[in-house]
């Protein structure tokens, strides 16, 4: 899949109005955590690189997390189809210690209350509202996972009329079914956000 296929390459480098969104890159997405995504790890580094490239230009970090209430009724014992993950608090909540998020980033909680479940770091939330006071209107979205939180977060920031850039090479799918991951992406493409990797935006 080719990703330069834009007229102006410039148009994907990040400039003022842009924002960086990491979704739910916490400890138990990732090897050893209680709902590991394969391969979610390798997300780290990248999006590092990523953070690195805001920081320079001194643009917004935005970070979701699942942030759960200890019986949520996506977990199991409740009924759900989760194994329980992210209870708010504790150390599988927590993002990852590689994460390099910068002190000024801003930490969207979601998902926190027993009966509902939001995929989508705007649902239920004051994100768009925040994102409006801040005169965003570009989302470079990356993290875990492709086939959940990560696709219903572009859906919706798509649908709200941001722009955005999937960070291709920062994604990685829980894939419970083979494939979904693969599908998930296709879907985010299709809606209109636009594929990057880290290397097209550096420099
Ligand atoms: C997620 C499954 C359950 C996610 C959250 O962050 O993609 N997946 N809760
Ligand atoms: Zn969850």
């Amino acid at each position: 899949v080719r990703t330069m296929d834009r007229a102006n390459q410039d148009d994907c480098k990040p400039q003022p109005g842009d924002a960086l969104l990491i979704v739910d890159v916490q400890n138990d997405f990732l090897p050893g955590g209680s709902l590991a995504v394969p391969r979610g790890g390798e997300v780290v580094p990248v999006l590092n690189g990523y953070l690195r490239i805001f920081a320079a230009r001194g643009l917004p970090v935005y970070a979701t997390r699942d942030w759960h209430p200890e019986r949520h009724s996506s977990f199991r014992p409740q009924g759900g189809i989760w194994p329980p993950h992210c209870v708010a608090g504790t150390r599988g909540a927590e993002f990852a210690a590689a994460l390099q998020l910068p002190p000024s980033a801003v930490i969207i909680s979601k998902a926190d209350t027993a009966e509902r479940d939001a995929y989508s770091g705007f649902q239920g939330t004051n994100f768009d509202q925040q994102l409006r006071t801040a005169s965003i209107q570009r989302l470079f979205i990356g993290g875990l996972a492709t086939d959940y939180c990560v696709l219903n977060t572009v859906r919706d920031a798509l649908r709200l009329g941001y722009e955005v850039f999937l960070l291709a090479d920062a994604i990685r799918a829980v894939d419970v079914q083979p494939g979904k991951g693969l599908r998930a992406e296709q879907e985010m493409t299709r809606l209109g956000a636009q594929r990057i990797t880290v290397e097209e935006i550096a420099a």
